[in-house]
């Protein structure tokens, strides 16, 4: 791909509700439960809210994973889910999370941010 000389800030997300997967935590395989969170893309991380207030950064007492970013692959991957646009993240500590919309624009939005994430931020 072409980047522009000095790179351009990195798109951060936030706002939609994505299905998620973790079907691995740090190499070891984890039964597949998926859950609706809010995903929100900084310029590092992926955070996945498991309640909509998190992003904005009040307290809702839900929980939230942290998807480091730096080192990480993304791809799609259409067989390893029954659903339709499915893409998986692997961190470079070995966790794999499967991430899911419904609507394929959405999927494509957060797949192509976050791989320009993973890309911008790997090469520091
Ligand atoms: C899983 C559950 C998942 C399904 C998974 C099942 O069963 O139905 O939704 O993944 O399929 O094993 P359980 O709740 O009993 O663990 P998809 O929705 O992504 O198809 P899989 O084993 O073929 O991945």
């Amino acid at each position: 791909g072409v980047l522009g000389v000095g790179g351009a800030e990195p798109p951060e997300l936030k706002g939609d509700l994505l299905n998620v997967a973790k079907i691995s935590d740090g190499g070891k395989k984890q039964r597949k439960n998926w859950t609706g969170m809010w995903g929100e893309l900084t310029s590092d991380q992926l955070l996945l809210h498991k309640e909509r207030q998190q992003e904005a950064g009040m307290k809702a007492g839900g929980k939230t994973d942290v998807v480091q970013l730096c080192g990480a692959v993304i791809e799609w991957t259409p067989d390893k889910s029954s659903r339709k646009n499915v893409f998986q993240i692997t961190t470079h500590t070995g966790s794999e999370y499967l991430l899911q919309a419904e609507s394929y624009s959405t999927a494509s939005k957060w797949f192509d941010g976050i791989r320009k994430t993973v890309d911008s931020s790997s090469k520091l």
